[in-house]
């Protein structure tokens, strides 16, 4: 199969970046060049944003339903075309071609739908005083800046790109460079549709040139950044000065509970999917399992056979390979055991097999830190006061799930858990109205209904003396 050649869309026109260079992309199953993109820079950034600022212009002067409309539009050309999607997804991240597209590519569509749909709930706020009244606008940013990371590249660009239009905004987007072909085909699709030029300009390249000089373009006012919490730091570090408005989803070490009172064969299988799925590349995945002492050893025998059992692709990239690898060489110099795993699949792709490692400490580094690989570690805790203690060691707070079948036992529990969003008796069951986002170190702010409406625009005050 010939390389795919990768354009820059900016202004409506596929490019080539200013300097003319390109940068390849590998793909995990087998190693081999699938694609090339441009190297862009700060002066593509700056074609994007003259040529955004005029179409925001008109955008803006859209109603919220005619704006809803396109988003329709966006969707039913996405869902003609669900199976490319898909096929391109699954080309580019190694993901099993289903799990392509009953996750990503599916959820991309209902990303835009979801948004269409939901401007019918965002009401006009009035506060009326005995001598006043109030009433608020939600004015666009202007221009803003999406930057999406590589593990579920389209359902984390499309989460931001659909409400970011639905709120009058024009953006300068650029995803991973590992992960470049669904952002590329969506602008072959916005083009089919005639979206207006400049409204939606994708940029490609690498982090530190393309995608700082997005961040810190004086233009753009507001940054939605997914990514890890190393380039979040940085990330913030050039647009709090800025004042720009700042959307920042992070890492996470999510911690599973698996209280005594449950159905061990049925969890068994939903927290080896919780850990695995995705080979681990999700944020949400639940990376350390924590399991009450008297149910520990029949539990674990259980979950190495679902763990076992559960099928997964490789990871992104030669690089992130050896990362996770370190991981589980650096577990067994911590005392863990590996339990299952830990091997390579023989191939040339860049897969690892599932990997359970227990007896490492709560506080060993394997524990607490990222690894965003299929490495989850198995600790078991006596009380829910020591397993919520557990949950709450890292310096993560994204997610976390609780396996409990007393429901008032389990909420107790998932209440006192320190993240941005608690599972109970499930796992990445997504109402796409209720806030997404962590605290601590897994990030600032949050999206989702209107949160992304609150985030996408600015809340304007008019108030009329009587
Ligand atoms: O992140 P990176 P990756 C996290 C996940 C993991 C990481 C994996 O936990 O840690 O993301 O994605 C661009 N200025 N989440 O490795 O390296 C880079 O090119 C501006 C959490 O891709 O941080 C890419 O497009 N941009 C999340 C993007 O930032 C820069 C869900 C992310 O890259 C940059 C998914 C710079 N200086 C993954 N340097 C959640 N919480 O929802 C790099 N980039």
């Amino acid at each position: 199969m010939s390389e795919i050649k990768v354009m820059n869309y900016i202004d409506g026109e596929f490019c080539e970046a200013s300097g003319g260079q390109r940068i390849e992309d590998i793909g995990p199953v087998d190693g081999k060049i699938i694609a090339t993109i441009p190297r862009s820079g700060a002066d593509d950034v700056l074609r994007a944003v003259q040529s955004a600022k005029s179409a925001q212009k008109n955008w803006s002067a859209l109603t919220l339903e005619e704006r809803a409309d396109w988003l329709h539009k966006i969707a039913d050309k996405m869902q003609e075309n669900i199976e490319e999607i898909a096929r391109l997804e699954s080309l580019d991240t190694g993901k099993p071609w289903d799990v392509a597209l009953n996750v990503d590519a599916s959820r991309s569509v209902n990303n835009f739908r979801f948004f269409a749909d939901f401007s019918k709930n965002i009401d006009d706020l009035k506060f009326e005083m005995d001598d006043a009244s109030n009433y608020v606008l939600r004015k666009p940013l202007g221009l803003v800046g999406l930057i999406s990371p590589w593990n579920l590249p389209l359902y984390l660009l499309s989460w931001k790109i659909a409400p970011a239009l639905l709120m009058g905004n024009a953006i300068i987007a650029k995803p991973s460079e590992l992960t470049p072909l669904t952002a590329w085909y969506l602008c072959t699709i916005l083009d089919k549709v005639g979206l207006p030029a400049g409204l939606v300009n994708i940029l490609h390249g690498y982090g530190p040139e393309v995608g700082q000089a997005i961040v810190e373009n004086q233009s753009i006012q507001g940054i939605s950044f997914t990514g890890g919490t190393q380039t979040g730091k940085i990330v913030a570090a050039t647009a709090a000065p800025m004042f720009k408005k700042l959307s920042l989803e992070l890492g996470g070490k999510n911690a599973t509970i698996v209280t005594d009172d449950i159905d061990i064969e049925f969890v068994a299988k939903e927290v080896a999917r919780a850990s695995f799925l995705n080979s681990g590349q999700i944020c949400l995945c639940g990376s350390r399992i924590l399991v009450q002492s008297s149910i520990y050893e029949n539990f674990k025998e259980a979950l190495i056979k679902a763990v076992n059992d559960f099928k997964i692709g490789p990871v992104i990239s030669k690089e992130h390979k050896e990362k996770v690898l370190s991981y589980i060489e650096l577990a067994q110099q911590e005392g863990g055991k590996i339990l299952t795993g830990g091997d390579i699949s023989e191939s040339e792709g860049f897969y690892i097999n599932p990997t359970l490692v227990e007896g490492l400490a709560i506080d060993s580094r394997c524990a607490t830190e990222e690894i965003f690989g299929p490495v989850a570690t198995l600790h078991s805790f006596d009380e829910d006061a020591d397993a919520i203690d557990f949950a709450n060691i890292t310096d993560y707070g994204l997610a976390g799930s609780v396996w409990c079948r007393d429901e008032s036992r389990a909420t107790e529990i998932a209440e006192q858990i320190e993240s941005g969003m608690v599972w109970i008796n499930t796992w990445l069951h997504r109402d796409l109205r209720v806030p997404f986002g962590g605290v601590k170190a897994s990030g600032v702010g949050r999206e989702g209904g209107m949160w992304s409406v609150g985030f996408f625009s600015e809340a304007i005050n008019i108030c009329v003396k009587h």
